[in-house]
């Protein structure tokens, strides 16, 4: 049961590893299952609470950055990642619409709970469902998730902000919308607009292939470059975590640092 193999962030800082057996022997055919995962979370500096949440719940991976304030930001991510864990089935025949679902519910539950003190929270997401045809990912805001596949490091989500969006479309280049002040204004999050719609995606993943979700904590101090060469290492994933959560600090990273990866077997 999905249940036997949740962890959230409970507390200021906290890593969990988590390692199962595959449901079945594999066959050549058989669909891809999560064989360790490992997360960590650390509030940023000078910062009186941390505003990230994070999930891993046997095949579901979550990532989500509060905003709205202090308390108001943890309480929206923690909604997010509550709903999805309690909404998302653990091997839904049709995964995309699994995560659609759980995520636009969040999108509910978030705006439900903004009243009085709470009002205008809202929180980015990043989810992940390992199992049957690969690895279908769900995002809004500017956490993201990462495939290590092939020896090679691809980036499975956009951001919605307005720093990626000039990027897109060619008005500013890559690296200058790294140091953009407009990285951190969000196009689309939970929470924010009555209707949140998300069109989750999957992709082809193979036993080997590792999984890194995480919040703009991590990219902004550890770029696409280093963050292939940590993966490449082949570190065990506690190690992993620990190490990139260190590199972002050592180059500046000042916020909320969480990460949440699964090796796929
Ligand atoms: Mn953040």
């Amino acid at each position: 049961m999905m249940e036997a193999h949740a962890f959230e962030r409970d507390g200021e800082d906290m890593t969990v590893t988590n390692s199962y057996a595959p449901a079945s022997p594999r066959s050549p055919r058989a669909p891809v299952a999560v064989s360790a995962s490992a997360a960590s979370s650390v509030r940023g500096s000078g910062r009186e609470t941390n505003e990230d949440s994070f999930l891993v719940a046997g095949p579901l991976l979550a990532v989500a950055d509060g905003v709205g304030g202090a308390a108001a930001g943890e309480r929206a991510s923690r909604l997010v990642v509550d709903t999805l864990r309690r909404l998302v089935p653990e091997d839904p025949a049709d995964p995309e619409a699994a995560l659609a679902a759980a995520v636009e519910q969040a999108n509910r539950a978030v705006r439900a709970a903004a009243v009085d003190g709470a009002a205008g929270m809202g929180s980015t997401v990043v989810a992940a469902l390992i199992g049957a045809g690969g690895v279908t990912v769900a995002n809004a805001g500017d956490s993201r998730a990462y495939l290590w596949h092939d020896d090679a490091l691809r980036r499975l989500t956009a951001d919605d902000s307005i720093a990626a969006d000039l990027a897109a479309s060619g008005k500013i280049s890559a690296a200058d919308a790294r140091r953009s002040p407009l990285r951190s204004i969000l196009l689309r999050a939970v929470g924010v607009a009555e209707e949140l719609e998300v069109r989750p995606e999957r992709h082809h993943a193979s036993p080997g292939d590792v999984l890194l979700l995480c919040s703009d904590g991590l990219w902004d101090g550890v770029d696409d470059e280093t963050l292939a060469l940590e993966l490449a290492a082949g570190q065990p994933l506690p190690e992993l975590a620990a190490r990139l959560v260190a590199l972002a600090r050592a180059h500046g990273s000042h916020d909320d640092i969480t990460i949440a990866c699964a090796l796929i077997g």
